[in-house]
């Protein structure tokens, strides 16, 4: 780990009131003073903020304010300074500029935060969501990164880590010490349920993950139909803008159209998309199989009907296709007679001309993914997809050490399972510093944090 200085421009470039420009490395002070107009500001005490002048030699180049934060406590653990100067994007790179000139390197995305972690200010779990809190676009989301920020996530790892370590160690004693007689012999029928405990601890966490997921990255929401049925006219109610095209004329759509909203404190990313029907314009056949791949990744749909019209075949083929999604049928045009005499699972009725029953098809996509109230407050939720997909091996590995002591298995062979699970674990808090997988991961960062 290098400990050389960096700094960086810490805010978003353009214009605004004040930027920031960042430094740290054991070089900061020595390097700010060759700018600042206080030369003693390396005697003052650390957490203060002084006033003062940027120079390039003797020309005046902005007056700020400078933070300064003395090592270890700071950020990064060490020497960092925040210079606070007038918002515009020239004043900020002009005094980065002129950091570089006096020996600062200029920062690689991210590495302030690489280099808390690094320097153990914060595990791998904790700089993750620095990243989520920049991106949170909602309530639940900024929650869910304020706890992984407080160690939330560091905790419920550490703690699952610690049990799975005391079966270990037990099971290390018996194996080395036999004659230890104070020391409980961990036979197949004690460690059976103590596996399965672990492993519903495990299955809870993969539970609620899945809310978490879904705060965090918002739902893949795609609205099929036959042409006319009224799909871009629900793509605007719920929008509450008209932002798609809406004619009497079948194939209006033959692009998609997509938008966003706020659903109970989870996004969703809906996309409208070309009636699907026999047709022989060519733009539309291109938007109608854009339509069938969407099907296919979406996480929901919301697929429209007629009420004013009896089911199709192509309505049949089409439901057929998407049974096997979360969906929901939305029986449009209420406001007209109804045709349709077929039930649904999950369906509601509304008009998306008239607007009504729209707040009933929020409440029905919410009840769909956010099962009961979701109570961030309470505990923590993994979110971010190489957590998930971590915990996912966790929970193999310890399925494996069931079933191996199920089937009455020697316990060193049970524990070799027992260790891969800790392991991974260790991977999730970043114990396992890989470079690779944390260089990927810091570049992810924009450049000053
Ligand atoms: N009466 C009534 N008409 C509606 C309702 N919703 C939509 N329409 C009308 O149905 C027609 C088609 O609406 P669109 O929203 O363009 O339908 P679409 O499914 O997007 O159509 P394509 O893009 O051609 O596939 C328009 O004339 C709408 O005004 C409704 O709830 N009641
Ligand atoms: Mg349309």
């Amino acid at each position: 780990m290098k400990n050389d200085t960096i700094a960086a421009i810490s805010t978003a470039l353009g214009q605004s009131a004040i930027s920031i420009v960042r430094m740290s490395g054991e070089n900061a002070f020595d390097i700010l003073k060759k700018v600042f107009t206080k030369k003693d500001i390396d005697l003052a005490d650390s957490h203060t903020i002084h006033y003062g002048h940027i120079l390039d030699d003797t020309q005046k180049v902005d007056e700020v304010l400078v933070s300064i934060f003395k090592k270890p406590k700071s950020f990064t653990t060490e020497d960092m300074i925040e210079i606070n100067c007038h918002g515009g994007p020239f004043v900020a790179r002009k005094i980065l500029e002129l950091l570089l000139k006096k020996g600062a390197r200029l920062a690689d995305k991210g590495e302030f935060t690489e280099r808390a972690f690094y320097h153990g200010r914060i595990d791998l779990t904790q700089a993750e969501s620095v990243l989520d809190m920049i991106e949170a676009r909602t309530d639940h989301a900024l929650k869910l990164a304020n706890k992984g920020l407080d160690g939330a996530i560091y905790e419920l790892i550490q703690n699952l880590r610690q049990k799975l370590l005391d079966i270990i160690a037990n099971i290390e004693v018996n194996i080395d010490y036999p004659e230890y007689d104070d020391v409980e012999e961990l036979t197949d029928t004690i460690l059976v349920p103590r596996i399965e405990h672990l492993l519903e601890n495990i299955d809870d966490i993969l539970d609620k993950a899945a809310v978490g997921k879904v705060i965090k990255e918002g739902i893949k929401t795609v609205i099929i139909g036959r042409p006319n049925v009224g799909k871009s006219s629900v793509l605007n109610a719920l929008l509450k803008e008209d932002k798609a095209i809406v004619t009497e004329i079948q194939g209006t759509t033959r692009d998609t159209v997509e938008g966003e909203i706020n659903i109970g404190g989870i996004i969703l990313k809906l996309i409208d998309t070309a009636g699907i029907r026999d047709s022989d314009d060519l733009i539309e056949n291109i938007g109608i199989k854009k339509a069938k791949k969407l099907i296919e990744e979406a996480e929901l749909i919301l697929y429209v009907l007629n009420n004013n019209e009896p089911l199709s075949k192509d309505d049949e083929k089409l439901l057929e296709l998407t049974k096997h999604k979360k969906r929901i049928v939305i029986i449009n045009k209420i406001d007209l007679e109804s045709e349709i005499d077929k039930t649904f699972e999950n369906s509601v009725q509304i008009s998306a001309l008239n607007r009504t029953n729209i707040e009933a098809l929020e409440k029905r996509i919410e009840a769909l993914f956010l099962k009961g109230e979701i109570n961030i407050d309470d505990s923590a939720y993994l979110s971010n997809a190489r957590h998930i997909a971590k915990m996912h091996k966790v929970s193999t590995h310890l399925k494996d050490a069931w079933d191996a002591a199920k089937a009455h298995q020697p316990v060193d062979i049970i524990e070799i399972d027992l260790k891969g699970a800790w392991e991974v674990l260790g991977e999730i808090i970043g114990e396992t510093k890989k470079t690779t997988l944390l260089d990927e991961l810091f570049s992810k960062f924009c450049l000053g944090k």
